[in-house]
């Protein structure tokens, strides 16, 4: 039987990829920090077959010991400060979890293993680094593993340097150390702070009488928005290839915020005009304007395409929302 550790277990795609991880067979170990962290109970309640291992990336021995306990075949770091407005305000916390983060687990695994330059043959760990395309920021549209970064945020400079440091150590120490860029994946389980969900939350908690209004910021921004259950597949597969590489996933389609608040009030019949204001408070100090990707790569190598398009997205986000929203009524 495999064994997988995944940090960031607590989070949308911990919890996803937890999911597909078990429904293959694998034993699942998933990190999570603090004394008394409170999504502890959701990954409990959710995927109640993942095994806890404490550990904080913020702290190397945390994660030489969890990797010694747990000899996991392949390390999921998906563990990160990922909210891109936050990141202005907490720079230095952003860098040291979502960019050192990632270092402290690749030396954790070195450190394990040796510099033995197993890039594979079978007996190496196997390391996944979750990339973003907040790398991109203002790079031309469509983006794919060629496209020069040029990050945009706190976030997306920490995400460059995790991303880099992931490259590194594979051309380094021959390590089975994989990078996924992903485009921005939602669904259900998405963080309430992220524009999608709050607007699928807004949408639903309006239709049942316990909001009026939703204030945005920027409606102008484009993303290329697909399915986590989706991503969490590719992720997957790009651990199974032979050799380490990078992997763009996105769904090669762009929309603007303003287009899925317009979807999403239309699937419950009602005028986004309406509801919607927006409030300069709202606005980033510097914005990722446009995200396409371009992930033929993945598709040539993996086999691997979205199977969840954008409007089924929608519906999807706010179909969960008005049953979630209903109970409170
Ligand atoms: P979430 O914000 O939902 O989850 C982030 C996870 O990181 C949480 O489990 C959180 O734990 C954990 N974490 C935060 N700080 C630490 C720390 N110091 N030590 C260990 N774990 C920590 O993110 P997603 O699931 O959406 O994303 C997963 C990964 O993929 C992230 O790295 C994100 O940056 C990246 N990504 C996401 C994309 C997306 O569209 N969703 C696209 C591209 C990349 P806790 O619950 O304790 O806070
Ligand atoms: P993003 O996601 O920054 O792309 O990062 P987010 O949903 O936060 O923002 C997307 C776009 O929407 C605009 N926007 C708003 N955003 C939020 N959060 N709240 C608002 O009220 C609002 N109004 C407009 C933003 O300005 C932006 O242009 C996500 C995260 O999951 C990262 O961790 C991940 O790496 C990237 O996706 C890919």
């Amino acid at each position: 039987m495999k064994r997988a550790l995944i940090t960031g277990v607590t989070g949308q795609d911990g919890r996803h990829l937890s999911e597909l991880l078990l429904s293959k067979g694998y034993e699942v170990y998933g990190l999570v920090r603090g004394q008394h962290n409170p999504k502890r109970a959701i990954v409990e309640r959710e995927v109640p077959d993942v095994k806890i291992a404490e550990g904080d990336l913020t702290d190397q021995g945390s994660l030489i010991s969890a990797l010694q306990r747990t000899q996991p075949d392949e390390i999921y770091n998906l563990g990160a400060m990922s909210f891109v407005t936050l990141s202005w305000q907490q720079p230095e916390l952003t860098g040291n979890v979502t960019g050192l983060g990632a270092l402290r687990m690749l030396e954790a695994i070195r450190i394990l293993q040796g510099n033995n330059r197993s890039q594979n043959g079978g007996s190496g760990m196997r390391f996944y680094q979750a990339s973003s395309s907040e790398m991109f920021g203002a790079a031309p549209a469509p983006q794919s593993e060629t496209t020069l970064f040029h990050p945009r945020s706190p976030y997306g400079v920490a995400k460059v340097f995790a991303h880099h440091i992931t490259v590194n150590y594979r051309e380094s120490y021959g390590m089975y150390a994989t990078s996924g860029i992903l485009f921005n994946h939602e669904g259900p389980r998405r963080g309430p702070e992220f524009v999608t969900r709050k607007i699928s939350r807004a949408v639903a908690r309006i239709k049942h009488g316990l909001q009026d209004k939703l204030v945005l910021g920027n409606l102008e921004s484009r993303r290329d928005w697909g399915y986590a259950g989706d991503y969490v597949d590719a992720m997957w597969r790009m651990l199974q290839q032979d050799r380490p590489d990078d992997f763009v996933i996105g769904t090669g389609e762009t929309h603007s915020v303003q287009e899925f608040a317009e979807r999403a009030f239309e699937h419950v019949d009602l005028n986004w005009r309406d509801y919607v204001t927006t409030d300069t408070s709202l606005l980033r100090p510097a914005e990722v304007d446009l995200l396409r990707a371009d992930a033929t790569k993945a598709r040539e190598q993996l086999g691997w395409e979205p199977k969840v398009r954008f409007e089924e997205l929608v519906r999807m986000m706010v179909d969960a929302d008005l049953a979630l929203e209903r109970q409170s009524c």
